[in-house]
């Protein structure tokens, strides 16, 4: 009877280390740390393309709201909303 239990717990506990991961999988769209390669706080227009695909030029203009060139973290979850 202990080894059913012992069994049922690990199994419980699989399934609790499991669900979060799946959660994070369904995102939309990926974290800025992704997009930042060079992880120096600032996506540039390459660096966007690079996840974005080639054609992303006007989808990174609309993020960068004060026209600085780069995107910002910031800048980067106001647009992904
Ligand atoms: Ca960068
Ligand atoms: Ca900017």
């Amino acid at each position: 009877m202990k080894r059913i239990f012992l069994l049922f717990a690990i199994l419980a506990v699989a399934l609790f280390a499991a669900a979060p991961q799946n959660a994070a999988a369904e995102e939309n769209h990926p974290c800025f740390t992704v997009v930042d390669a060079d992880g120096d706080g600032q996506a540039t227009v390459d660096e966007f393309k690079n996840i974005y695909g080639p054609d992303s030029a006007e989808k990174f203009k609309a993020m960068d709201k004060d026209g600085d060139g780069t995107v910002s973290h910031p800048e980067y979850e106001d647009g992904v909303e």
